[in-house]
């Protein structure tokens, strides 16, 4: 090839993969748009809550996008094809909503208060709480439709909600740090006794909420 033509070809996929990056951060826009819209839904019910029942059933919210590093190695994994649709139509989790409640009473009525909003639209529900995985991990997991208002169109985009108890959050983040840690192997031992810490925090929510119900009495 001549260089002025090499020159040219490197000039067009340059365009290329700058339009495929302008698209990719639009796309990635749109999810923060999303995560705002629901987190904004979460402190209206916090703040109503709050101002009738004297407490804040929701104690933090995170949030956070999918790296695309982690983006990319999801659809790998699952053989689906690299590209924006498909991230859209394969990934439920690139935007991520963590709801951290006092109690366990809580997560369901945020949940379901969240849920009755006419804009919302339910895709999946995992109930991790009502049956904790084989681990003992706990939460409960919601996928969701919202939608964002742009200057000309309106778009529906996927959310997940993980909402659990602080007990359930303090649990999960610490076997997270352990089972991810690379300078050491993850024992069986080490696996059953996070099993025997998730009961006892399953425990724990049990008696804060006995003792909240003593209390409202
Ligand atoms: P990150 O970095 O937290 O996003 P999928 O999400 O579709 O690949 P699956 O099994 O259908 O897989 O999803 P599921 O069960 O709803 O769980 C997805 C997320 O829940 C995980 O995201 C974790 O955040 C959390 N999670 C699930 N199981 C566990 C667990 O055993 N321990 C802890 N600490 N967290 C868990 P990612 O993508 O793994 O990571």
């Amino acid at each position: 090839m001549d260089k002025e033509l090499e020159a040219f070809a490197n000039s067009k996929a340059r365009d290329v993969a700058m339009e495929r990056t302008r698209e990719y951060i639009k796309l990635m826009s749109y999810y923060k748009c999303a995560l705002m819209e629901v987190e904004t839904k979460l402190n209206v019910l916090n703040e109503e809550f709050s101002l009738l029942n004297d407490r804040n059933p929701i104690n933090s919210i995170k949030s956070r996008i999918k790296s695309p590093l982690s983006i990319k190695e999801k659809l790998d994994r699952r053989g689906d094809p690299i590209t924006l649709q498909s991230i859209e139509e394969n990934i439920a989790d690139v935007a991520g909503l963590r709801v951290c409640c006092s109690f366990t009473e809580d997560v369901y009525m945020v949940a379901d208060s969240l849920l009755k909003q006419d804009d919302i639209t339910l895709i999946m529900k995992k109930d991790y709480i009502k049956e904790p995985k084989q681990n003992g991990y706990r939460s409960l997991h919601l996928i969701i439709a919202v939608p964002i208002y742009l200057s000309n169109e309106k778009r529906m985009m996927k959310v997940e909600i993980q909402l659990r108890t602080i007990a359930m959050d303090f649990w999960a983040s610490i076997e997270h740090q352990l089972r991810y840690k690379k300078d050491r192997a993850f024992t069986e031992n080490m696996a059953s006794e996070l099993l025997s810490c998730a009961k006892i925090s399953a425990n724990l929510d049990e008696r804060m909420s006995g003792l909240k119900q003593m209390m409202e009495k």
